[in-house]
């Protein structure tokens, strides 16, 4: 079943891959196979299609800026999917309705395609449908990937994991050097825009990044280092949006020749994490359905099992 769906996507048919992308999201049955048979042409390496990662805190301007990234793929003649991948509860779902309604100006291009994800619930779930997710936008051909995610836990390492190149947004609210550090931002950055720079304080916290990124000493054992570029830009009105740019594309460049090591390496990891999200996600509804089989559930709710006996008796 999924493969047909699949490959109707894959050839074109938009309807189609809506579908198939939320089959990914629900983790649907046969959807594993599916995915595996797929041939993403960035298995080859990095490059085609551009994987860019877009992540900062909530309100930085992200959606704003991918809005505008879309415009200028486009003009270039490039194809665009944007995947707004979002983590947060069921209980505050404004912002995709936002960002659909900043979306619609392109709504009725065929070449561009853009959907959310939520996965809520599954362990592990958001990081391993947005690779699958990617590795079916890949085989359809798209030119540019965008994959955009509010940086607050996890969900900016299964961006990472799956993209070439790492954005990272931060506007002069959104805290300074300290706390852009604290929240493992400088660990995921490729690239930093400080965005709504017509506000106070721009400035000095691009300065401020400028000398947190050349302080930083090259990893051990890596003889190539790539220094994290800084600039600032006005999403809004476009105003150094296509410098931001220039340096994604330079670092994407950088990936293709220098640093296609350190590509690789962070590939690597990419793989095993999707691993480990595809066993432990498993796991855990194989564990949900013997908890409902011969009253296991209500025995270690009632404590007449212990649940650490339990679960060693189940995973042995
Ligand atoms: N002044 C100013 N406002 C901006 C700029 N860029 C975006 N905004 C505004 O900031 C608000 C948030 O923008 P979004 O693009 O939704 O931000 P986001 O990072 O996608 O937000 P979440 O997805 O909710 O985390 C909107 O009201 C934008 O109009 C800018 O450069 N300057
Ligand atoms: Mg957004």
């Amino acid at each position: 079943m999924c493969d047909r769906l699949f490959d109707a996507a894959v050839n074109g048919d938009r309807r189609a891959l809506a579908r198939a992308i939320s089959r990914i999201d629900d983790a649907a049955e046969g959807v594993l196979a599916a995915v595996a048979a797929l041939k993403p042409r960035r298995r080859q390496g990095p490059g085609a299609p551009f994987v860019l990662g877009i992540t900062g805190p909530p309100g930085a301007g992200k959606s704003t800026f991918t809005s505008r990234v879309v415009t200028m793929a486009r003009a270039a003649g490039e194809t665009v999917a944007v995947v707004a991948v979002d983590p947060s509860s069921p209980f505050s779902g404004g912002a995709i309705l936002g960002d659909r309604l900043r979306m619609e100006r392109h709504a009725g291009d065929s070449g561009v395609f853009i959907r959310s994800l939520s996965s809520r619930g599954h362990l592990g779930g958001l990081s391993r449908a947005t690779t699958q997710v990617v590795d079916l936008l890949d085989a359809a051909g798209f030119d540019v990937i965008i994959v955009e995610t509010v940086g607050v836990g996890q969900s900016e390492m299964a961006v990472m994991g799956v993209a070439d190149t790492v954005l990272v947004i931060l506007t002069p609210e959104s805290g300074d050097v300290v706390q852009t550090m604290k929240a493992g931002l400088l660990e995921v950055a490729d690239v930093f825009a400080v965005n709504k720079a017509d506000r106070v304080g721009a400035e000095g916290l691009c300065r401020n990044l400028e000398m947190m990124v050349h302080m930083g000493a090259p990893p051990a054992g890596e003889d190539v280092h790539w220094t994290i570029p800084v600039h600032g830009c006005i999403a809004t009105d476009g105003q150094g949006v296509d410098a931001v740019l220039d340096a994604t594309r330079a670092h994407l460049a950088w990936c293709q020749a220098e640093g296609r090591a350190r590509w690789e390496k962070r590939r690597g990891l990419g793989r095993i994490r999707s691993f480990l999200d595809i066993v432990s996600s498993d796991a855990r509804m194989a564990a949900r359905r013997a908890l409902e089989e011969n009253g296991l559930g209500e025995a270690i709710a009632a404590g007449d099992i212990n649940p650490y006996s339990a679960a060693k008796a189940w995973s042995r």
